[in-house]
């Protein structure tokens, strides 16, 4: 397998930042129309040379997108895998709750935040244990665990570290499998888009494989099965993305329906995938101007419902795959932080050497 260059690094940390500063204008929305949207973006570019001097109204230049916890938690665990030099529970912990406290107004889930409560109380002697008390006790299913993830594969090269880490990591806020196994799964996406050059067919068998595995074992069944859904609900929806892809175009309704694009992992990953893997092509609807992440973004945004997180993942896997190159820098500049996430990145490739 060859070893990822530097810039999928920084294209995986650039692509998350974008999908979350982006999406975060347009979060929530049950329609999002891709006129605005597209006038939206063309505000982020560059003015042409004759209206120098004279911005365009509504133009956002400089950092002025700000991140939500989508970033905030990523940070954290970058922040924690990059001071501890592996995986920590309890320093990644700890750096969840203390920048909950610091900035409470980033937009977190309802409930993830009686975790990050409990965390902080020096009584708390396990940092797994308020995680597992969530929903009366079945653990939440929400994307939090996923949305974050992206650095574990970009410390670890084997794929067991992948997964065992990314369902740690996971583990301190989304105790049900139907929330820790979106995380693996992401985390298996980014991990897989890493090495580049794979064929769309390849990505999804490799994800199909690794998932039906995943979600074979006792608790995963009976997770999915006292929340009404068939088994293994990750695979099955893979294997629907593999249906969708082998027609020309699939209408947003049918995505919707299916894959959704909501709070839950579960209508949330397998959407963000898609969407990547979809926009590998080009899309009539998108002007063609657009490279493939920006695309891929914009198809994320257009679909409504949870848009900075499904754009999010969407960006750290696209990001990952095509590399910096195709970060544009006048969107990438619009979000807030951008230059520390570069270095993180740069940190972040020289643990992943330092480590194989
Ligand atoms: O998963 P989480 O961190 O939320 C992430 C989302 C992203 O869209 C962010 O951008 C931010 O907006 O929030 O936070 P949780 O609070 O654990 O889960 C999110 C929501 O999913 C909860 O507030 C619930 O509405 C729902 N949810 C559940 N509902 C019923 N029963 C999660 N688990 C359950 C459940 O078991
Ligand atoms: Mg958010
Ligand atoms: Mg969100
Ligand atoms: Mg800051």
């Amino acid at each position: 397998r060859p070893r990822p260059g530097p810039a999928r690094f920084r294209g995986c940390l650039a692509g998350a930042l974008l999908g979350d500063c982006l999406g975060a204008v347009f979060e929530g929305r049950s329609v999002v129309k891709l006129p605005e949207l597209l006038s939206f973006l063309r505000g982020l570019e560059p003015a042409p040379p004759e209206e120098e001097g004279g911005e365009a109204a509504g133009s956002a230049r400089g950092e002025s997108l700000p991140y939500t916890d989508d970033t905030a938690m990523s940070r954290s665990v970058v922040q924690s895998l990059l001071a501890r030099g592996e995986f920590d529970e309890v320093d990644m912990a700890k750096r969840f709750a203390e920048e909950y406290k610091k900035e409470p107004n980033r937009g977190y889930g309802m409930a993830v935040v009686n975790v990050f409560k409990k965390l902080l109380s020096p009584k708390c002697s396990d940092v797994f244990e308020p995680a597992r008390a969530q929903f009366n006790g079945k653990g939440s299913y929400g994307n939090g665990g996923a949305m974050r993830v992206a650095g574990i594969p970009l410390v670890y090269a084997d794929t067991q570290d992948v997964k065992k880490f990314a369902k740690l990591s996971a583990e301190l806020t989304h105790a049900n499998s139907l929330g820790y196994n979106g995380a693996i799964l992401q985390a298996l996406a980014v991990h897989l888009a890493l090495q580049g050059g794979l064929s769309r067919e390849t990505f999804l068998e490799q994800l199909i494989g690794h998932m039906e595995h995943v979600e074979a074992d006792d608790k995963s069944l009976s997770d999915a099965r006292a929340l009404g859904f068939e088994d293994l609900p990750f695979s099955r929806r893979l294997k629907k993305i593999k249906e969708f892809l082998e027609f020309s175009s699939v209408p947003k309704e049918d995505v919707l329906f299916e894959l959704g694009n909501g709070i839950a992992a579960l209508r949330s990953v397998p959407t963000a995938i898609y969407s990547f893997l979809r926009c590998m092509d080009t899309d009539p609807d998108i002007p063609e101007h657009y490279n493939a992440l920006q695309r891929t973004i914009i198809y994320c945004i257009s679909l409504g419902g949870d848009t900075d997180t499904i754009a999010t993942m969407a960006g750290a896997i696209a990001g990952a795959y095509y590399g910096e190159e195709q970060v544009p820098p006048s969107w990438e500049q619009s979000c807030e932080a951008f230059q520390e996430t570069q270095r993180m990145a740069k940190s972040l490739y020289e643990l992943y050497c330092q480590r194989l």
